[in-house]
């Protein structure tokens, strides 16, 4: 298998699925550049992915599966024993619906406009308008609980990849002091830190900034 990635986007959710999983995932992780387009030896990524987003998983069986949701999806199914999502109907239908909530109501409505350069002032400031409600209903979620879910799920790792990114924004995450909370106990677990730390190191080489937004942590 192969995990298309670009260091702290999205594609860090199903790295950590892939680092629950632990070795016999045996997964091997191509870095791509998604604004020239190209992985990491030069290959045209757009081959794998015809709108070269990632994540990307290319599986061993043949194909390519994209979008977030249905590539955690996968992951928890095929490693069942990894226990990264619910097996009984309802419950699978609450991970559904919150990988659905994070995918579009917090990753492509609120953070990707206020992350997007391009994006111009007034679409960024209905996205800014749009956060407390979304992220008031996540922290009323997780107030009594570990977890999104009854357990640890492919729902946290995406939780905690998207809220990351509120460090480079003005969302100031310190109003929720349970997302704070959450964050924190997410950061704890082995799978998130070291996914956290590799792409956090991939990515300041990348950008020659300052890592000072990404070590609340
Ligand atoms: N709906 C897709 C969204 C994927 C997506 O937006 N990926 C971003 C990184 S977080 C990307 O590849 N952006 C590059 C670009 O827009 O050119 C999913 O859930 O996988």
């Amino acid at each position: 298998m192969k995990l298309y990635f670009s260091p702290l986007a999205c594609s860090m959710a199903p790295r950590i699925a892939l680092y629950e999983v632990g070795d016999r995932a045996g997964v091997e992780l191509v870095r791509v550049d998604t604004k020239a387009l190209k992985t990491e030896s030069g290959d045209d990524y757009r081959v794998v992915h015809p709108l070269g987003l990632v994540p990307a998983l290319a599986l061993d069986e043949g194909g390519v599966l994209s979008e977030n949701a249905a590539i955690l999806q996968y992951i928890a199914d095929r490693y069942p024993e990894a226990e990264l999502a619910p097996k009984d109907p309802l419950g699978s239908s609450h991970l559904h619906q919150w990988l659905s909530f994070i995918g579009t109501e917090l990753h492509k409505v609120v953070f990707l406009p206020i992350l997007d350069k391009h994006a111009p002032d007034v679409v960024k400031a209905y996205s800014f308008e749009k956060a407390p409600e979304r992220l008031s209903w996540v922290a009323n979620r997780i107030r009594d609980r570990s977890f999104v879910l009854d357990r640890f799920s492919v729902v946290d790792a995406y939780l905690f990849t998207v809220l990351n990114w509120a460090a480079v924004t003005p969302i100031d995450l310190q109003r929720w002091p349970e997302i704070v909370v959450y964050m924190k106990r997410m950061h704890a677990r082995p799978s998130m830190a070291r996914a956290f730390a590799e792409e956090r190191a991939l990515y300041f080489d990348e950008t020659v900034c300052s890592p000072s937004p990404f070590l609340r942590w």
